[in-house]
C-alpha cells in the first residue's frame, strides 16, 4: 500500500507559523509592514526609491528585498540611505515568512515606522505565501496590459491597495485604465487604486498620503 505524504501542505503550515510570529512582531511594535507584489519590472524598486527619497524626514522606511539572484535592488535602496536587507531565494519564486523573520533581525526596526517587503517579481507564487504583513500592495504597470487583473485575480483580490504604475506610457501602450480599475474593483471592492508614474512623479502624492495614514498603526 502506498502512503500519500502532503509535503506542500506541511510547508505551507510551517510558513503560516512563521507568518504569525512576524505579524505579532509588527502588531506588538506598531510597525506597518507592506508586502509588495508584481510581475518582474513593473517598477517596484523605482517606486520605493522615489517614495523613500520624497518622504525623507517624514517617514522612516526600511526594505526587505527578495530576488532570485543578486543584491542589485538592495543596493538601489541603500543609495537613498535607507536600510535594506537582500534575500536571494536561489530559484524560489516567492519569499517565505521564515526568510522575512531572519531579515527582520538585520534591520534597525526600532528606528523605522514602515517595513516594505519587495517580493520576488512574480504575479502568482507570492500571493499564496503569507509573510505576516499588515497589507499586500499589488503593482501593475501599463505595458503589461489591462487584462492582468482578470487573468491573475488572486493578488488583486487580496491586496489592500493596487498601484497602476507607468501611467506616463499610457499614450504609447494599449492600456484601458478604466477597464483595469473596474476589473480590480470587481475582484476587491475595497481596494485603494493609485495610478502613478514613478518616473515623472504623477499621482505619487495620493500614494504618499495613504502610506502616511496607514503608518499610524
Ligand atoms: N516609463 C516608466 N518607466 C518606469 C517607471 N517605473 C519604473 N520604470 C522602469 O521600469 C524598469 C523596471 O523597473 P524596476 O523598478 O527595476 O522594476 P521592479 O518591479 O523592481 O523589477 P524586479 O525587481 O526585477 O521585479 C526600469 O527600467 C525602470 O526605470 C515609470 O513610472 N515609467
Ligand atoms: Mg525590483
Amino acid at each position: 500500500m502506498t502512503k500519500k505524504v502532503e509535503i506542500g501542505k506541511k510547508i505551507l503550515m510551517a510558513n503560516e507559523e512563521y507568518a504569525a510570529l512576524n505579524a505579532k512582531f509588527f502588531a506588538d511594535n506598531k510597525k506597518l509592514c507592506l508586502n509588495m507584489i508584481s510581475s518582474p519590472g513593473s517598477g517596484k524598486t523605482t517606486i520605493l526609491v522615489k517614495t523613500i527619497t520624497d518622504l525623507q524626514g517624514k517617514l522612516r522606511i526600511g526594505v526587505i528585498e527578495g530576488d532570485v539572484r543578486t543584491d542589485l535592488d538592495a543596493q538601489r535602496i541603500r543609495a537613498t540611505k535607507a536600510p535594506a536587507v537582500q534575500i536571494e531565494t536561489e530559484g524560489a519564486c516567492h519569499l517565505s515568512a521564515a526568510q522575512v523573520s531572519t531579515a527582520l533581525h538585520n534591520l534597525p526596526t526600532d528606528d523605522l515606522n514602515i517595513i516594505i517587503i519587495e517580493n520576488v517579481g512574480n504575479l502568482v507564487c507570492p500571493s499564496a505565501f503569507e509573510l505576516g504583513e499588515t497589507a499586500k500592495i499589488a503593482v501593475l504597470s501599463t505595458p503589461e496590459g489591462d487584462d492582468k487583473p482578470v487573468k491573475y485575480p488572486a493578488i488583486f483580490a487580496k491586496s489592500t491597495a493596487v498601484i497602476i504604475n507607468k501611467i506616463d506610457l499610457l499614450g504609447a501602450v494599449d492600456f484601458d485604465i478604466d477597464r483595469a480599475k473596474a476589473d480590480i474593483l470587481k475582484l476587491n471592492k475595497d481596494a485603494e487604486i493609485f495610478p502613478i508614474s514613478a518616473k515623472t512623479g504623477q499621482g505619487m502624492a495620493n500614494w504618499y498620503n495613504w502610506l502616511s495614514e496607514s503608518s499610524k498603526v
